[in-house]
């Protein structure tokens, strides 16, 4: 496990894949991953006030779905402390984005998903 990798699109979907992501979501999820992060698993960006931050690949969110251990108040929705989605094992980040799918019934949660990947299709990974 490292920190700061920075993916190539079609590895991530290759790792993806190994985690349990369904290929046939694969272009969202690798497209969220693009625009969230640029595929840097050590990407953290403050939110508008630093009320919140976003951690890794998919830039999970400390206010709702993770724990920052700074003292910041959160509703730690997937369980983890927010350092665990920073790091190259991404089977706790994909459980993350899963159970937010469920939640939100898609992949809207996801700021850049709605920008950038609602009309992405599976030729977004022709290359690969
Ligand atoms: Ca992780």
């Amino acid at each position: 496990m490292a920190l700061g990798y920075i993916y190539g699109k079609c590895e991530l979907a290759r790792d993806l894949l190994a985690e349990g992501v369904p290929q046939e979501e694969m272009h969202k999820w690798v497209c969220m991953a693009e625009y969230e992060s640029s595929f840097d698993t050590s990407a953290i960006h403050d939110n508008k006030g630093r009320t919140s931050t976003d951690y890794g690949i998919f830039q999970i969110n400390s206010q709702w779905n993770c724990d920052p251990e700074d003292g910041r108040s959160t509703r730690n929705g997937c369980g983890h402390p927010c350092s665990d989605f920073l790091n190259t094992d991404l089977s706790d980040d994909v459980a993350c984005i899963k159970q937010l799918k469920r939640e939100h019934n898609g992949f809207r949660f996801s700021y850049a998903y709605r920008a950038r990947c609602r009309r992405v299709t599976s030729r977004y990974l022709s290359e690969c």
